[in-house]
């Protein structure tokens, strides 16, 4: 489904966000004046759908039914998106109430919105454990695969040309990789995968069949359970064509171990997938180090997506913080979605539009890349024998800014003239293995500053207002001895972060921030 052409009736396709919100708010009028300025902005930026479909993917949204009455939301939700899934409408719960009494009204209103807006549909779900009527699970365990696959053939058989891809069985496992106790495994074991596929090809032969579920992102015991699974299903032949990593991240826990490897071994066995429910949720309040985080989880996603072929497209599950589920999933949690409540784009968006190669928010000609550096110690003893710089980088300007362009510098006297040195990168949401490091002497040496830390990127960007978030650096000389780092040039006592003009920030070789010693 990923390179299918769409027409597009609607003429906001293009419009960008906060003034298509404008227009609705004004009654869709508009002078002559701001339709020349609406026309030339809508022509100046690409959505986030035409952005990924340059690049052979799509970029989708989840909705629900209860949001689509909101006409700013669903004004953007039909322009900047070019697949919507439904959030709870096609779920068996609303779907087959009772036994044999099937309601589809709900999930058609989701189709015909997305038939006005020439979007696609995936459809969500066929056979899951939750949002499932009593009564599946009242049945007797002889009589559960009937009913399931009278299920999965009526629903798919009613959204026949309508959905292009249905995540038939979602969430089967559990965090440790063994089989999630259902209705359905209790009844059948794992062969109530292999069933409810097999009714879904027959239902729909034109449909994309998926296994899908979470926290199998990143290379770990549950993912591995889903390799195995599905190599097995191939080998079997029963129908499958890809795999949906849902993506719910949250910025406290990490980045999903090597995502885009993980994506590429199920590449590799000739699935599509496709990242189905991304949110990246956080801790409330936000603050501009989580925000930077979560700006940099939905990069590295969007990344990943496109440096893995068989990666289809990318869906959020829901597109603004107004709509989400985490804060009642999650209480004290969210902030998890690309727009704000008030539908005013955040940075993730930003970081989402560059990641997919989408121009600066200055467009072309815009003013190079100023860099920010803010540093905090992380040393709780200036006279031990590691010294602990905290680093992230700000983009203060209006154009993005090529991480492997630019180089950190950071110094410090070594004390007893030591030119053996070990240095580290411990954690950083960026990801350590993106970040370089190294100590170099000074060629000229100055005061409190004979030697540096110097840090550089081998990858990445840095959209505009986007920060690196921390980088936390650690060194040592070979020897082991002691440093006096009161009197070292770059050296801070703030344990937060704040504007450091002694360290200094080269783009392109040129001097970007702060002051050299
Ligand atoms: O939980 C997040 C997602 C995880 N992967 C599967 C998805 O299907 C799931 O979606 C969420 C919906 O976004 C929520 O909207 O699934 C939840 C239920 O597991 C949905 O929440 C439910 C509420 O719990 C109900 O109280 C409410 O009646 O939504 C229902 C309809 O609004």
């Amino acid at each position: 489904m990923s390179s299918v052409k769409r027409c597009r009736p609607t003429s906001t396709r293009g419009l960008p966000a906060l003034l298509i919100g404008a227009l609705i708010l004004t009654g869709g009028s508009a002078t002559a004046a701001q339709q020349d300025t609406l026309h030339e902005l809508a022509a100046a930026q690409d959505t986030l759908h035409e952005l990924a479909e340059a690049q052979g993917k799509y970029f989708g949204s989840a909705t629900d039914n209860p949001e689509l009455p909101d006409a700013a939301y669903s004004a953007i939700l039909g322009s900047e998106f070019g697949q919507i899934t439904p959030g709870n409408s096609m779920k068996w719960d609303t779907t087959e109430p009772v036994q044999g009494q099937f309601n589809f009204a709900k999930g058609d209103v989701i189709t015909e919105f997305a038939a006005q807006h020439g979007q696609t549909v995936r459809g969500h779900t066929l056979v899951w454990h939750s949002q499932l009527p009593g009564w599946v699970g009242a049945l007797p365990p002889a009589q559960v695969e009937a009913a399931m696959t009278r299920h999965v053939t009526e629903e798919a058989t009613h959204y026949r040309g309508a959905v292009t891809a249905w995540d038939v069985v979602n969430e089967p496992f559990n965090e440790d990789g063994t089989f999630r106790t259902s209705p359905f495994y209790t009844a059948m074991g794992r062969d109530y995968i292999a069933t409810a596929l097999r009714a879904a090809r027959a239902a729909d032969p034109d449909a994309e069949l998926y296994l899908n579920d979470y926290n199998i992102e990143g290379l770990g015991a549950k993912s591995d359970a889903m390799y195995a699974l599905v190599r097995e299903l191939l080998d079997e032949g029963v129908p499958l064509d890809g795999v949906g990593m849902q993506a719910h991240l949250a910025v406290q826990y990490g980045f999903p171990y090597q995502m885009r490897a993980n994506m590429q071994r199920f590449a590799d066995l000739g699935l599509d997938v496709a990242v189905t429910e991304l949110d990246v949720r956080m801790q409330l309040p936000a603050d501009t180090a989580k925000t930077a985080t979560q700006s940099s989880y939905y990069r590295q996603v969007v990344e990943a997506c496109l440096a893995v072929e068989r990666c289809v497209g990318l869906t959020v599950w829901d597109y603004t913080d107004k709509y989400s589920w985490v804060p009642s999933a999650f209480p004290g949690q969210g902030a998890a979605n690309l727009y704000d409540e008030n539908l005013l784009p955040k940075p993730a968006y930003s970081a989402v539009r560059t990641a997919l190669g989408g121009e600066d928010d200055g467009g072309e000609g815009g003013e190079p890349g100023v860099l920010k550096a803010q540093y905090r110690s992380n040393d709780s003893s200036a006279r031990d024998n590691q010294i602990k710089p905290g680093l992230q980088l700000v983009n203060t300007g209006s154009a993005t800014v090529s991480l492997s362009d630019v180089k950190v510098r950071y110094w410090f006297t070594s004390e007893n003239g030591a030119s053996a040195y070990s240095t580290w990168c411990d954690w950083s949401p960026i990801g350590c293995s993106t970040v370089t490091h190294r100590v170099v002497a000074a060629g000229v040496p100055k005061t409190g500053a004979d030697h540096y830390l110097e840090v550089g990127f081998r990858s990445g960007s840095l959209a505009p207002g986007a920060s690196t978030g921390e980088i936390q650096l650690r060194l040592n000389k070979a020897d082991w001895s002691n440093f006096d780092e009161s009197d070292d040039y770059s050296h801070g006592s703030g344990t937060s972060y704040a504007d450091a003009s002694k360290i200094v920030v080269y783009v392109g070789g040129e001097q970007a921030w702060g002051i050299e010693p």
